[in-house]
């Protein structure tokens, strides 16, 4: 045990620290097939992590930030065809496509291994393979769990440390027999003898794949983000959501791996309640996570949990406990600035990666949106000179910033607590400029199953595909989603009605909100950002039993009278315009949810029909 064992071409160099030999077999088994020249274990030290990020700039990977601007901060710029998730070349490879279901590409795990197999043969050949484990979630806590990433990108060694509980430690949980889920990464580009390397190598040709059933992750051909940080997408979303679906079998509740945000709110008088919050991607997650309640909110508090994925457990007590397995942000760097987002503004002023924004001449950063004029001049994602006139962007649409969750200014006390924090709600949105309002309550748990299960929102960048087309996104799982969409829904009604029979009254609430309802000259009326306090305050007296409301159609919404609207110039006119249920335009929705339904037939819940046929019933009267 711990020698050294020889890998393909690299000898192994064992850490004596590390004492599993499932996993020394592992890495010496993809090392055979991926024959790098080199491995490396990364240990998740700061001197690694400086060393790692002084080699990307020799490179020329990454930029380092001017040091009084930007202290600790790189610029990384990728290849323009390689900068964004690949939702097209995505496979969830079950036993059978049933298992994955109709939302994810399927391919027979035989095949796909087949496929695989030549592809990543000698893929590392003058690469270094990076050794990188990684626990999802603090350390040993039981809702968390590990797994070790092997890549042949320094990139994304540095950004895991960012974005995951990184290094040593890892390995002191994982023992001699721990569990982990393992990660194979590579970009896809040997390098031959002699031959020099580019700043941002990746393949025209992508594979992200994984086999539920053995819990693996591969990913071929990009550097880019969700595709190869396999923390996040693939294992916190995709694999867990497996698991949490598979344990239901063995302890008759499994728990939830869900695409939200989890966030703290606290009212003047000392009620805090944590809520969990879905929107699809670029909808403004992050910015909703670190919310800065308005001036009249005086003694109203906002904290952050998580900004993208929760991992959510029943408690003994009937409640559902959440943790953040991320420990970094990922985000969206165009359109933050000091007014959408101060506090992300704030967790981004050092030590931070930027990937695909502009570079200003004093070597600092730029972005559309940052600032309301741009600068004279800058050096754009592509490395091209950019001024106002150019015509282009300066940073990539889907342009991030990587940072440590520590940074941001509004953490929540409880954000590390390896038990987790309890959650009262549940928050589902989409963007949709007619048809939804601006906040609903489901009357019940099915009732707000039924709301996310049959989530639409306009698509945005990140999703790769046409823009302002409604696509149904449910629970804004869409690209996430690791097997049947309809067994999913079916566990969560299974989950809430296991959870409803131990205590009824601990039942999360569910709303459904709607940041993004147009006018007639298509301008958003409801302002965002801060102001969604305004609906987050009436739900918190919604679960203290203290808010009022009216039933309608879909649901239990405010009436205007309802919401604090102190500080703001906002009309019940306006009020109106969000919040009005058209009767027509709700006709043509009910008929994109059978759509929906008859996609996702095979093992649809008849709850879920149900609650279907009770709105349309409603609708005609
Ligand atoms: O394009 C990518 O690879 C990033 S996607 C992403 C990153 C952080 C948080 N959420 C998302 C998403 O697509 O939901
Ligand atoms: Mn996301």
């Amino acid at each position: 045990m711990n020698q050294p064992v020889m890998g393909g071409v690299a000898t192994l160099n064992v850490p004596a620290y590390i004492k599993q030999q499932k996993l020394i077999n592992w890495v010496a088994e993809i090392a055979a097939l991926t024959k790098p020249d080199r491995i490396y274990w990364c240990d998740g030290s700061q001197e690694e992590y400086d060393r790692l990020c002084a080699e990307m700039v020799a490179a020329g990977t990454m930029k380092k930030l001017n040091q009084e601007k930007r202290p600790n901060s790189y610029l990384a710029c990728s290849d323009p065809t390689d900068v964004a998730r690949v939702e097209d070349r995505t496979y969830i490879c079950s036993a059978t496509k049933e298992e994955a279901g109709p939302t994810n590409n399927w391919m027979e795990p035989a095949d796909m291994r087949a496929t695989l197999n030549p592809l990543f043969d000698g893929c590392m050949v003058g690469r270094t393979m990076y050794v990188v484990p990684f626990s999802m979630g603090p350390l040993g806590s039981p809702i968390a769990h590990i797994g070790v990433e092997l890549s042949d990108s320094p990139y994304v060694a540095v950004n895991m440390r960012i974005m995951t509980r990184m290094g040593k430690a890892v390995y002191d949980v994982l023992g001699t027999d721990g569990e982990f889920v393992p990660c194979v990464h590579t970009v896809g580009a040997p390098l031959k003898a002699g031959q020099k390397d580019v700043a941002w190598p990746c393949n025209p040709t992508k594979y992200i794949v994984h086999y539920p059933e053995t819990r693996e992750i591969w990913s071929y051909g990009s550097g880019y983000g969700g595709n190869a940080l396999l923390g996040k997408k693939c294992f916190a979303l995709r694999i867990a959501s497996n698991m949490g679906h598979q344990d239901a079998a063995k302890d008759g509740m499994g728990w939830l791996a869900e695409h939200m945000l989890i966030l703290g709110v606290e009212s003047p008088e000392g009620k805090k309640h944590y809520v969990a919050a879905a929107f699809p991607s670029a909808c403004g997650k992050t910015n909703f996570a670190m919310l800065i309640p308005p001036a009249s909110f005086d003694g109203w508090k906002v904290t952050t949990i998580g900004d993208d994925i929760a991992w959510i457990k029943p408690g003994a007590d009937g409640r559902l406990y959440a943790i953040n397995p991320e420990a970094g942000y990922f985000g969206v760097a165009p359109g933050t600035n000091e007014k959408t987002n101060f506090n992300c503004m704030a967790s981004m002023r050092e030590n931070t990666i930027f990937t695909n924004v502009a570079l200003t001449d004093d070597g600092d950063v730029w972005w559309e949106g940052l600032t309301k004029e741009a600068p004279s001049h800058l050096i754009d994602w592509q490395g091209k000179d950019w001024t106002p006139t150019s015509g282009t962007k300066a940073a990539h649409p889907n342009a991030r910033f990587t940072v440590a969750a520590t940074q941001n200014p509004v953490i929540d006390a409880a954000w590390d607590d390896p038990a987790g924090v309890p959650i009262s709600a549940f928050i589902f949105g989409g963007r949709r400029s007619t048809t939804v309002p601006l906040v609903t309550e489901a009357r019940n748990w099915v009732e707000g199953v039924y709301m996310a299960a049959t989530m639409g929102s306009e698509t945005t960048a990140a999703a790769a595909g046409q823009m302002g087309v409604v696509r149904r996104d449910p629970f804004a799982m869409l690209p996430f989603m690791g097997y049947n969409m309809s067994d999913y829904f079916q566990h969560w009604l299974n989950l809430g009605e296991k959870l409803g029979k131990v205590n009824a009254a601990t039942l999360p609430k569910i709303y459904c909100v709607n940041w993004f309802r147009t006018d007639d000259q298509g301008h958003f009326v409801w302002p965002g950002f801060g102001d969604n306090m305004r609906v987050l305050k009436w739900m918190l007296e919604r679960i203290e039993g203290s808010a009022g409301g009216i039933e309608n159609i879909f649901g239990t919404t405010p009436r205007f009278g309802d919401l604090k609207w102190d500080g703001i110039p906002f009309s019940p006119e306006e009020f109106e315009t969000i919040t009005s249920i058209d009767k027509d335009a709700w006709r043509e929705e009910l008929k994109l949810h059978e759509e929906l339904f008859t996609k996702l037939a095979y093992h649809l819940p008849k709850e879920l029909t149900a609650v279907k046929a009770e709105l349309e019933q409603r609708l005609a009267s």
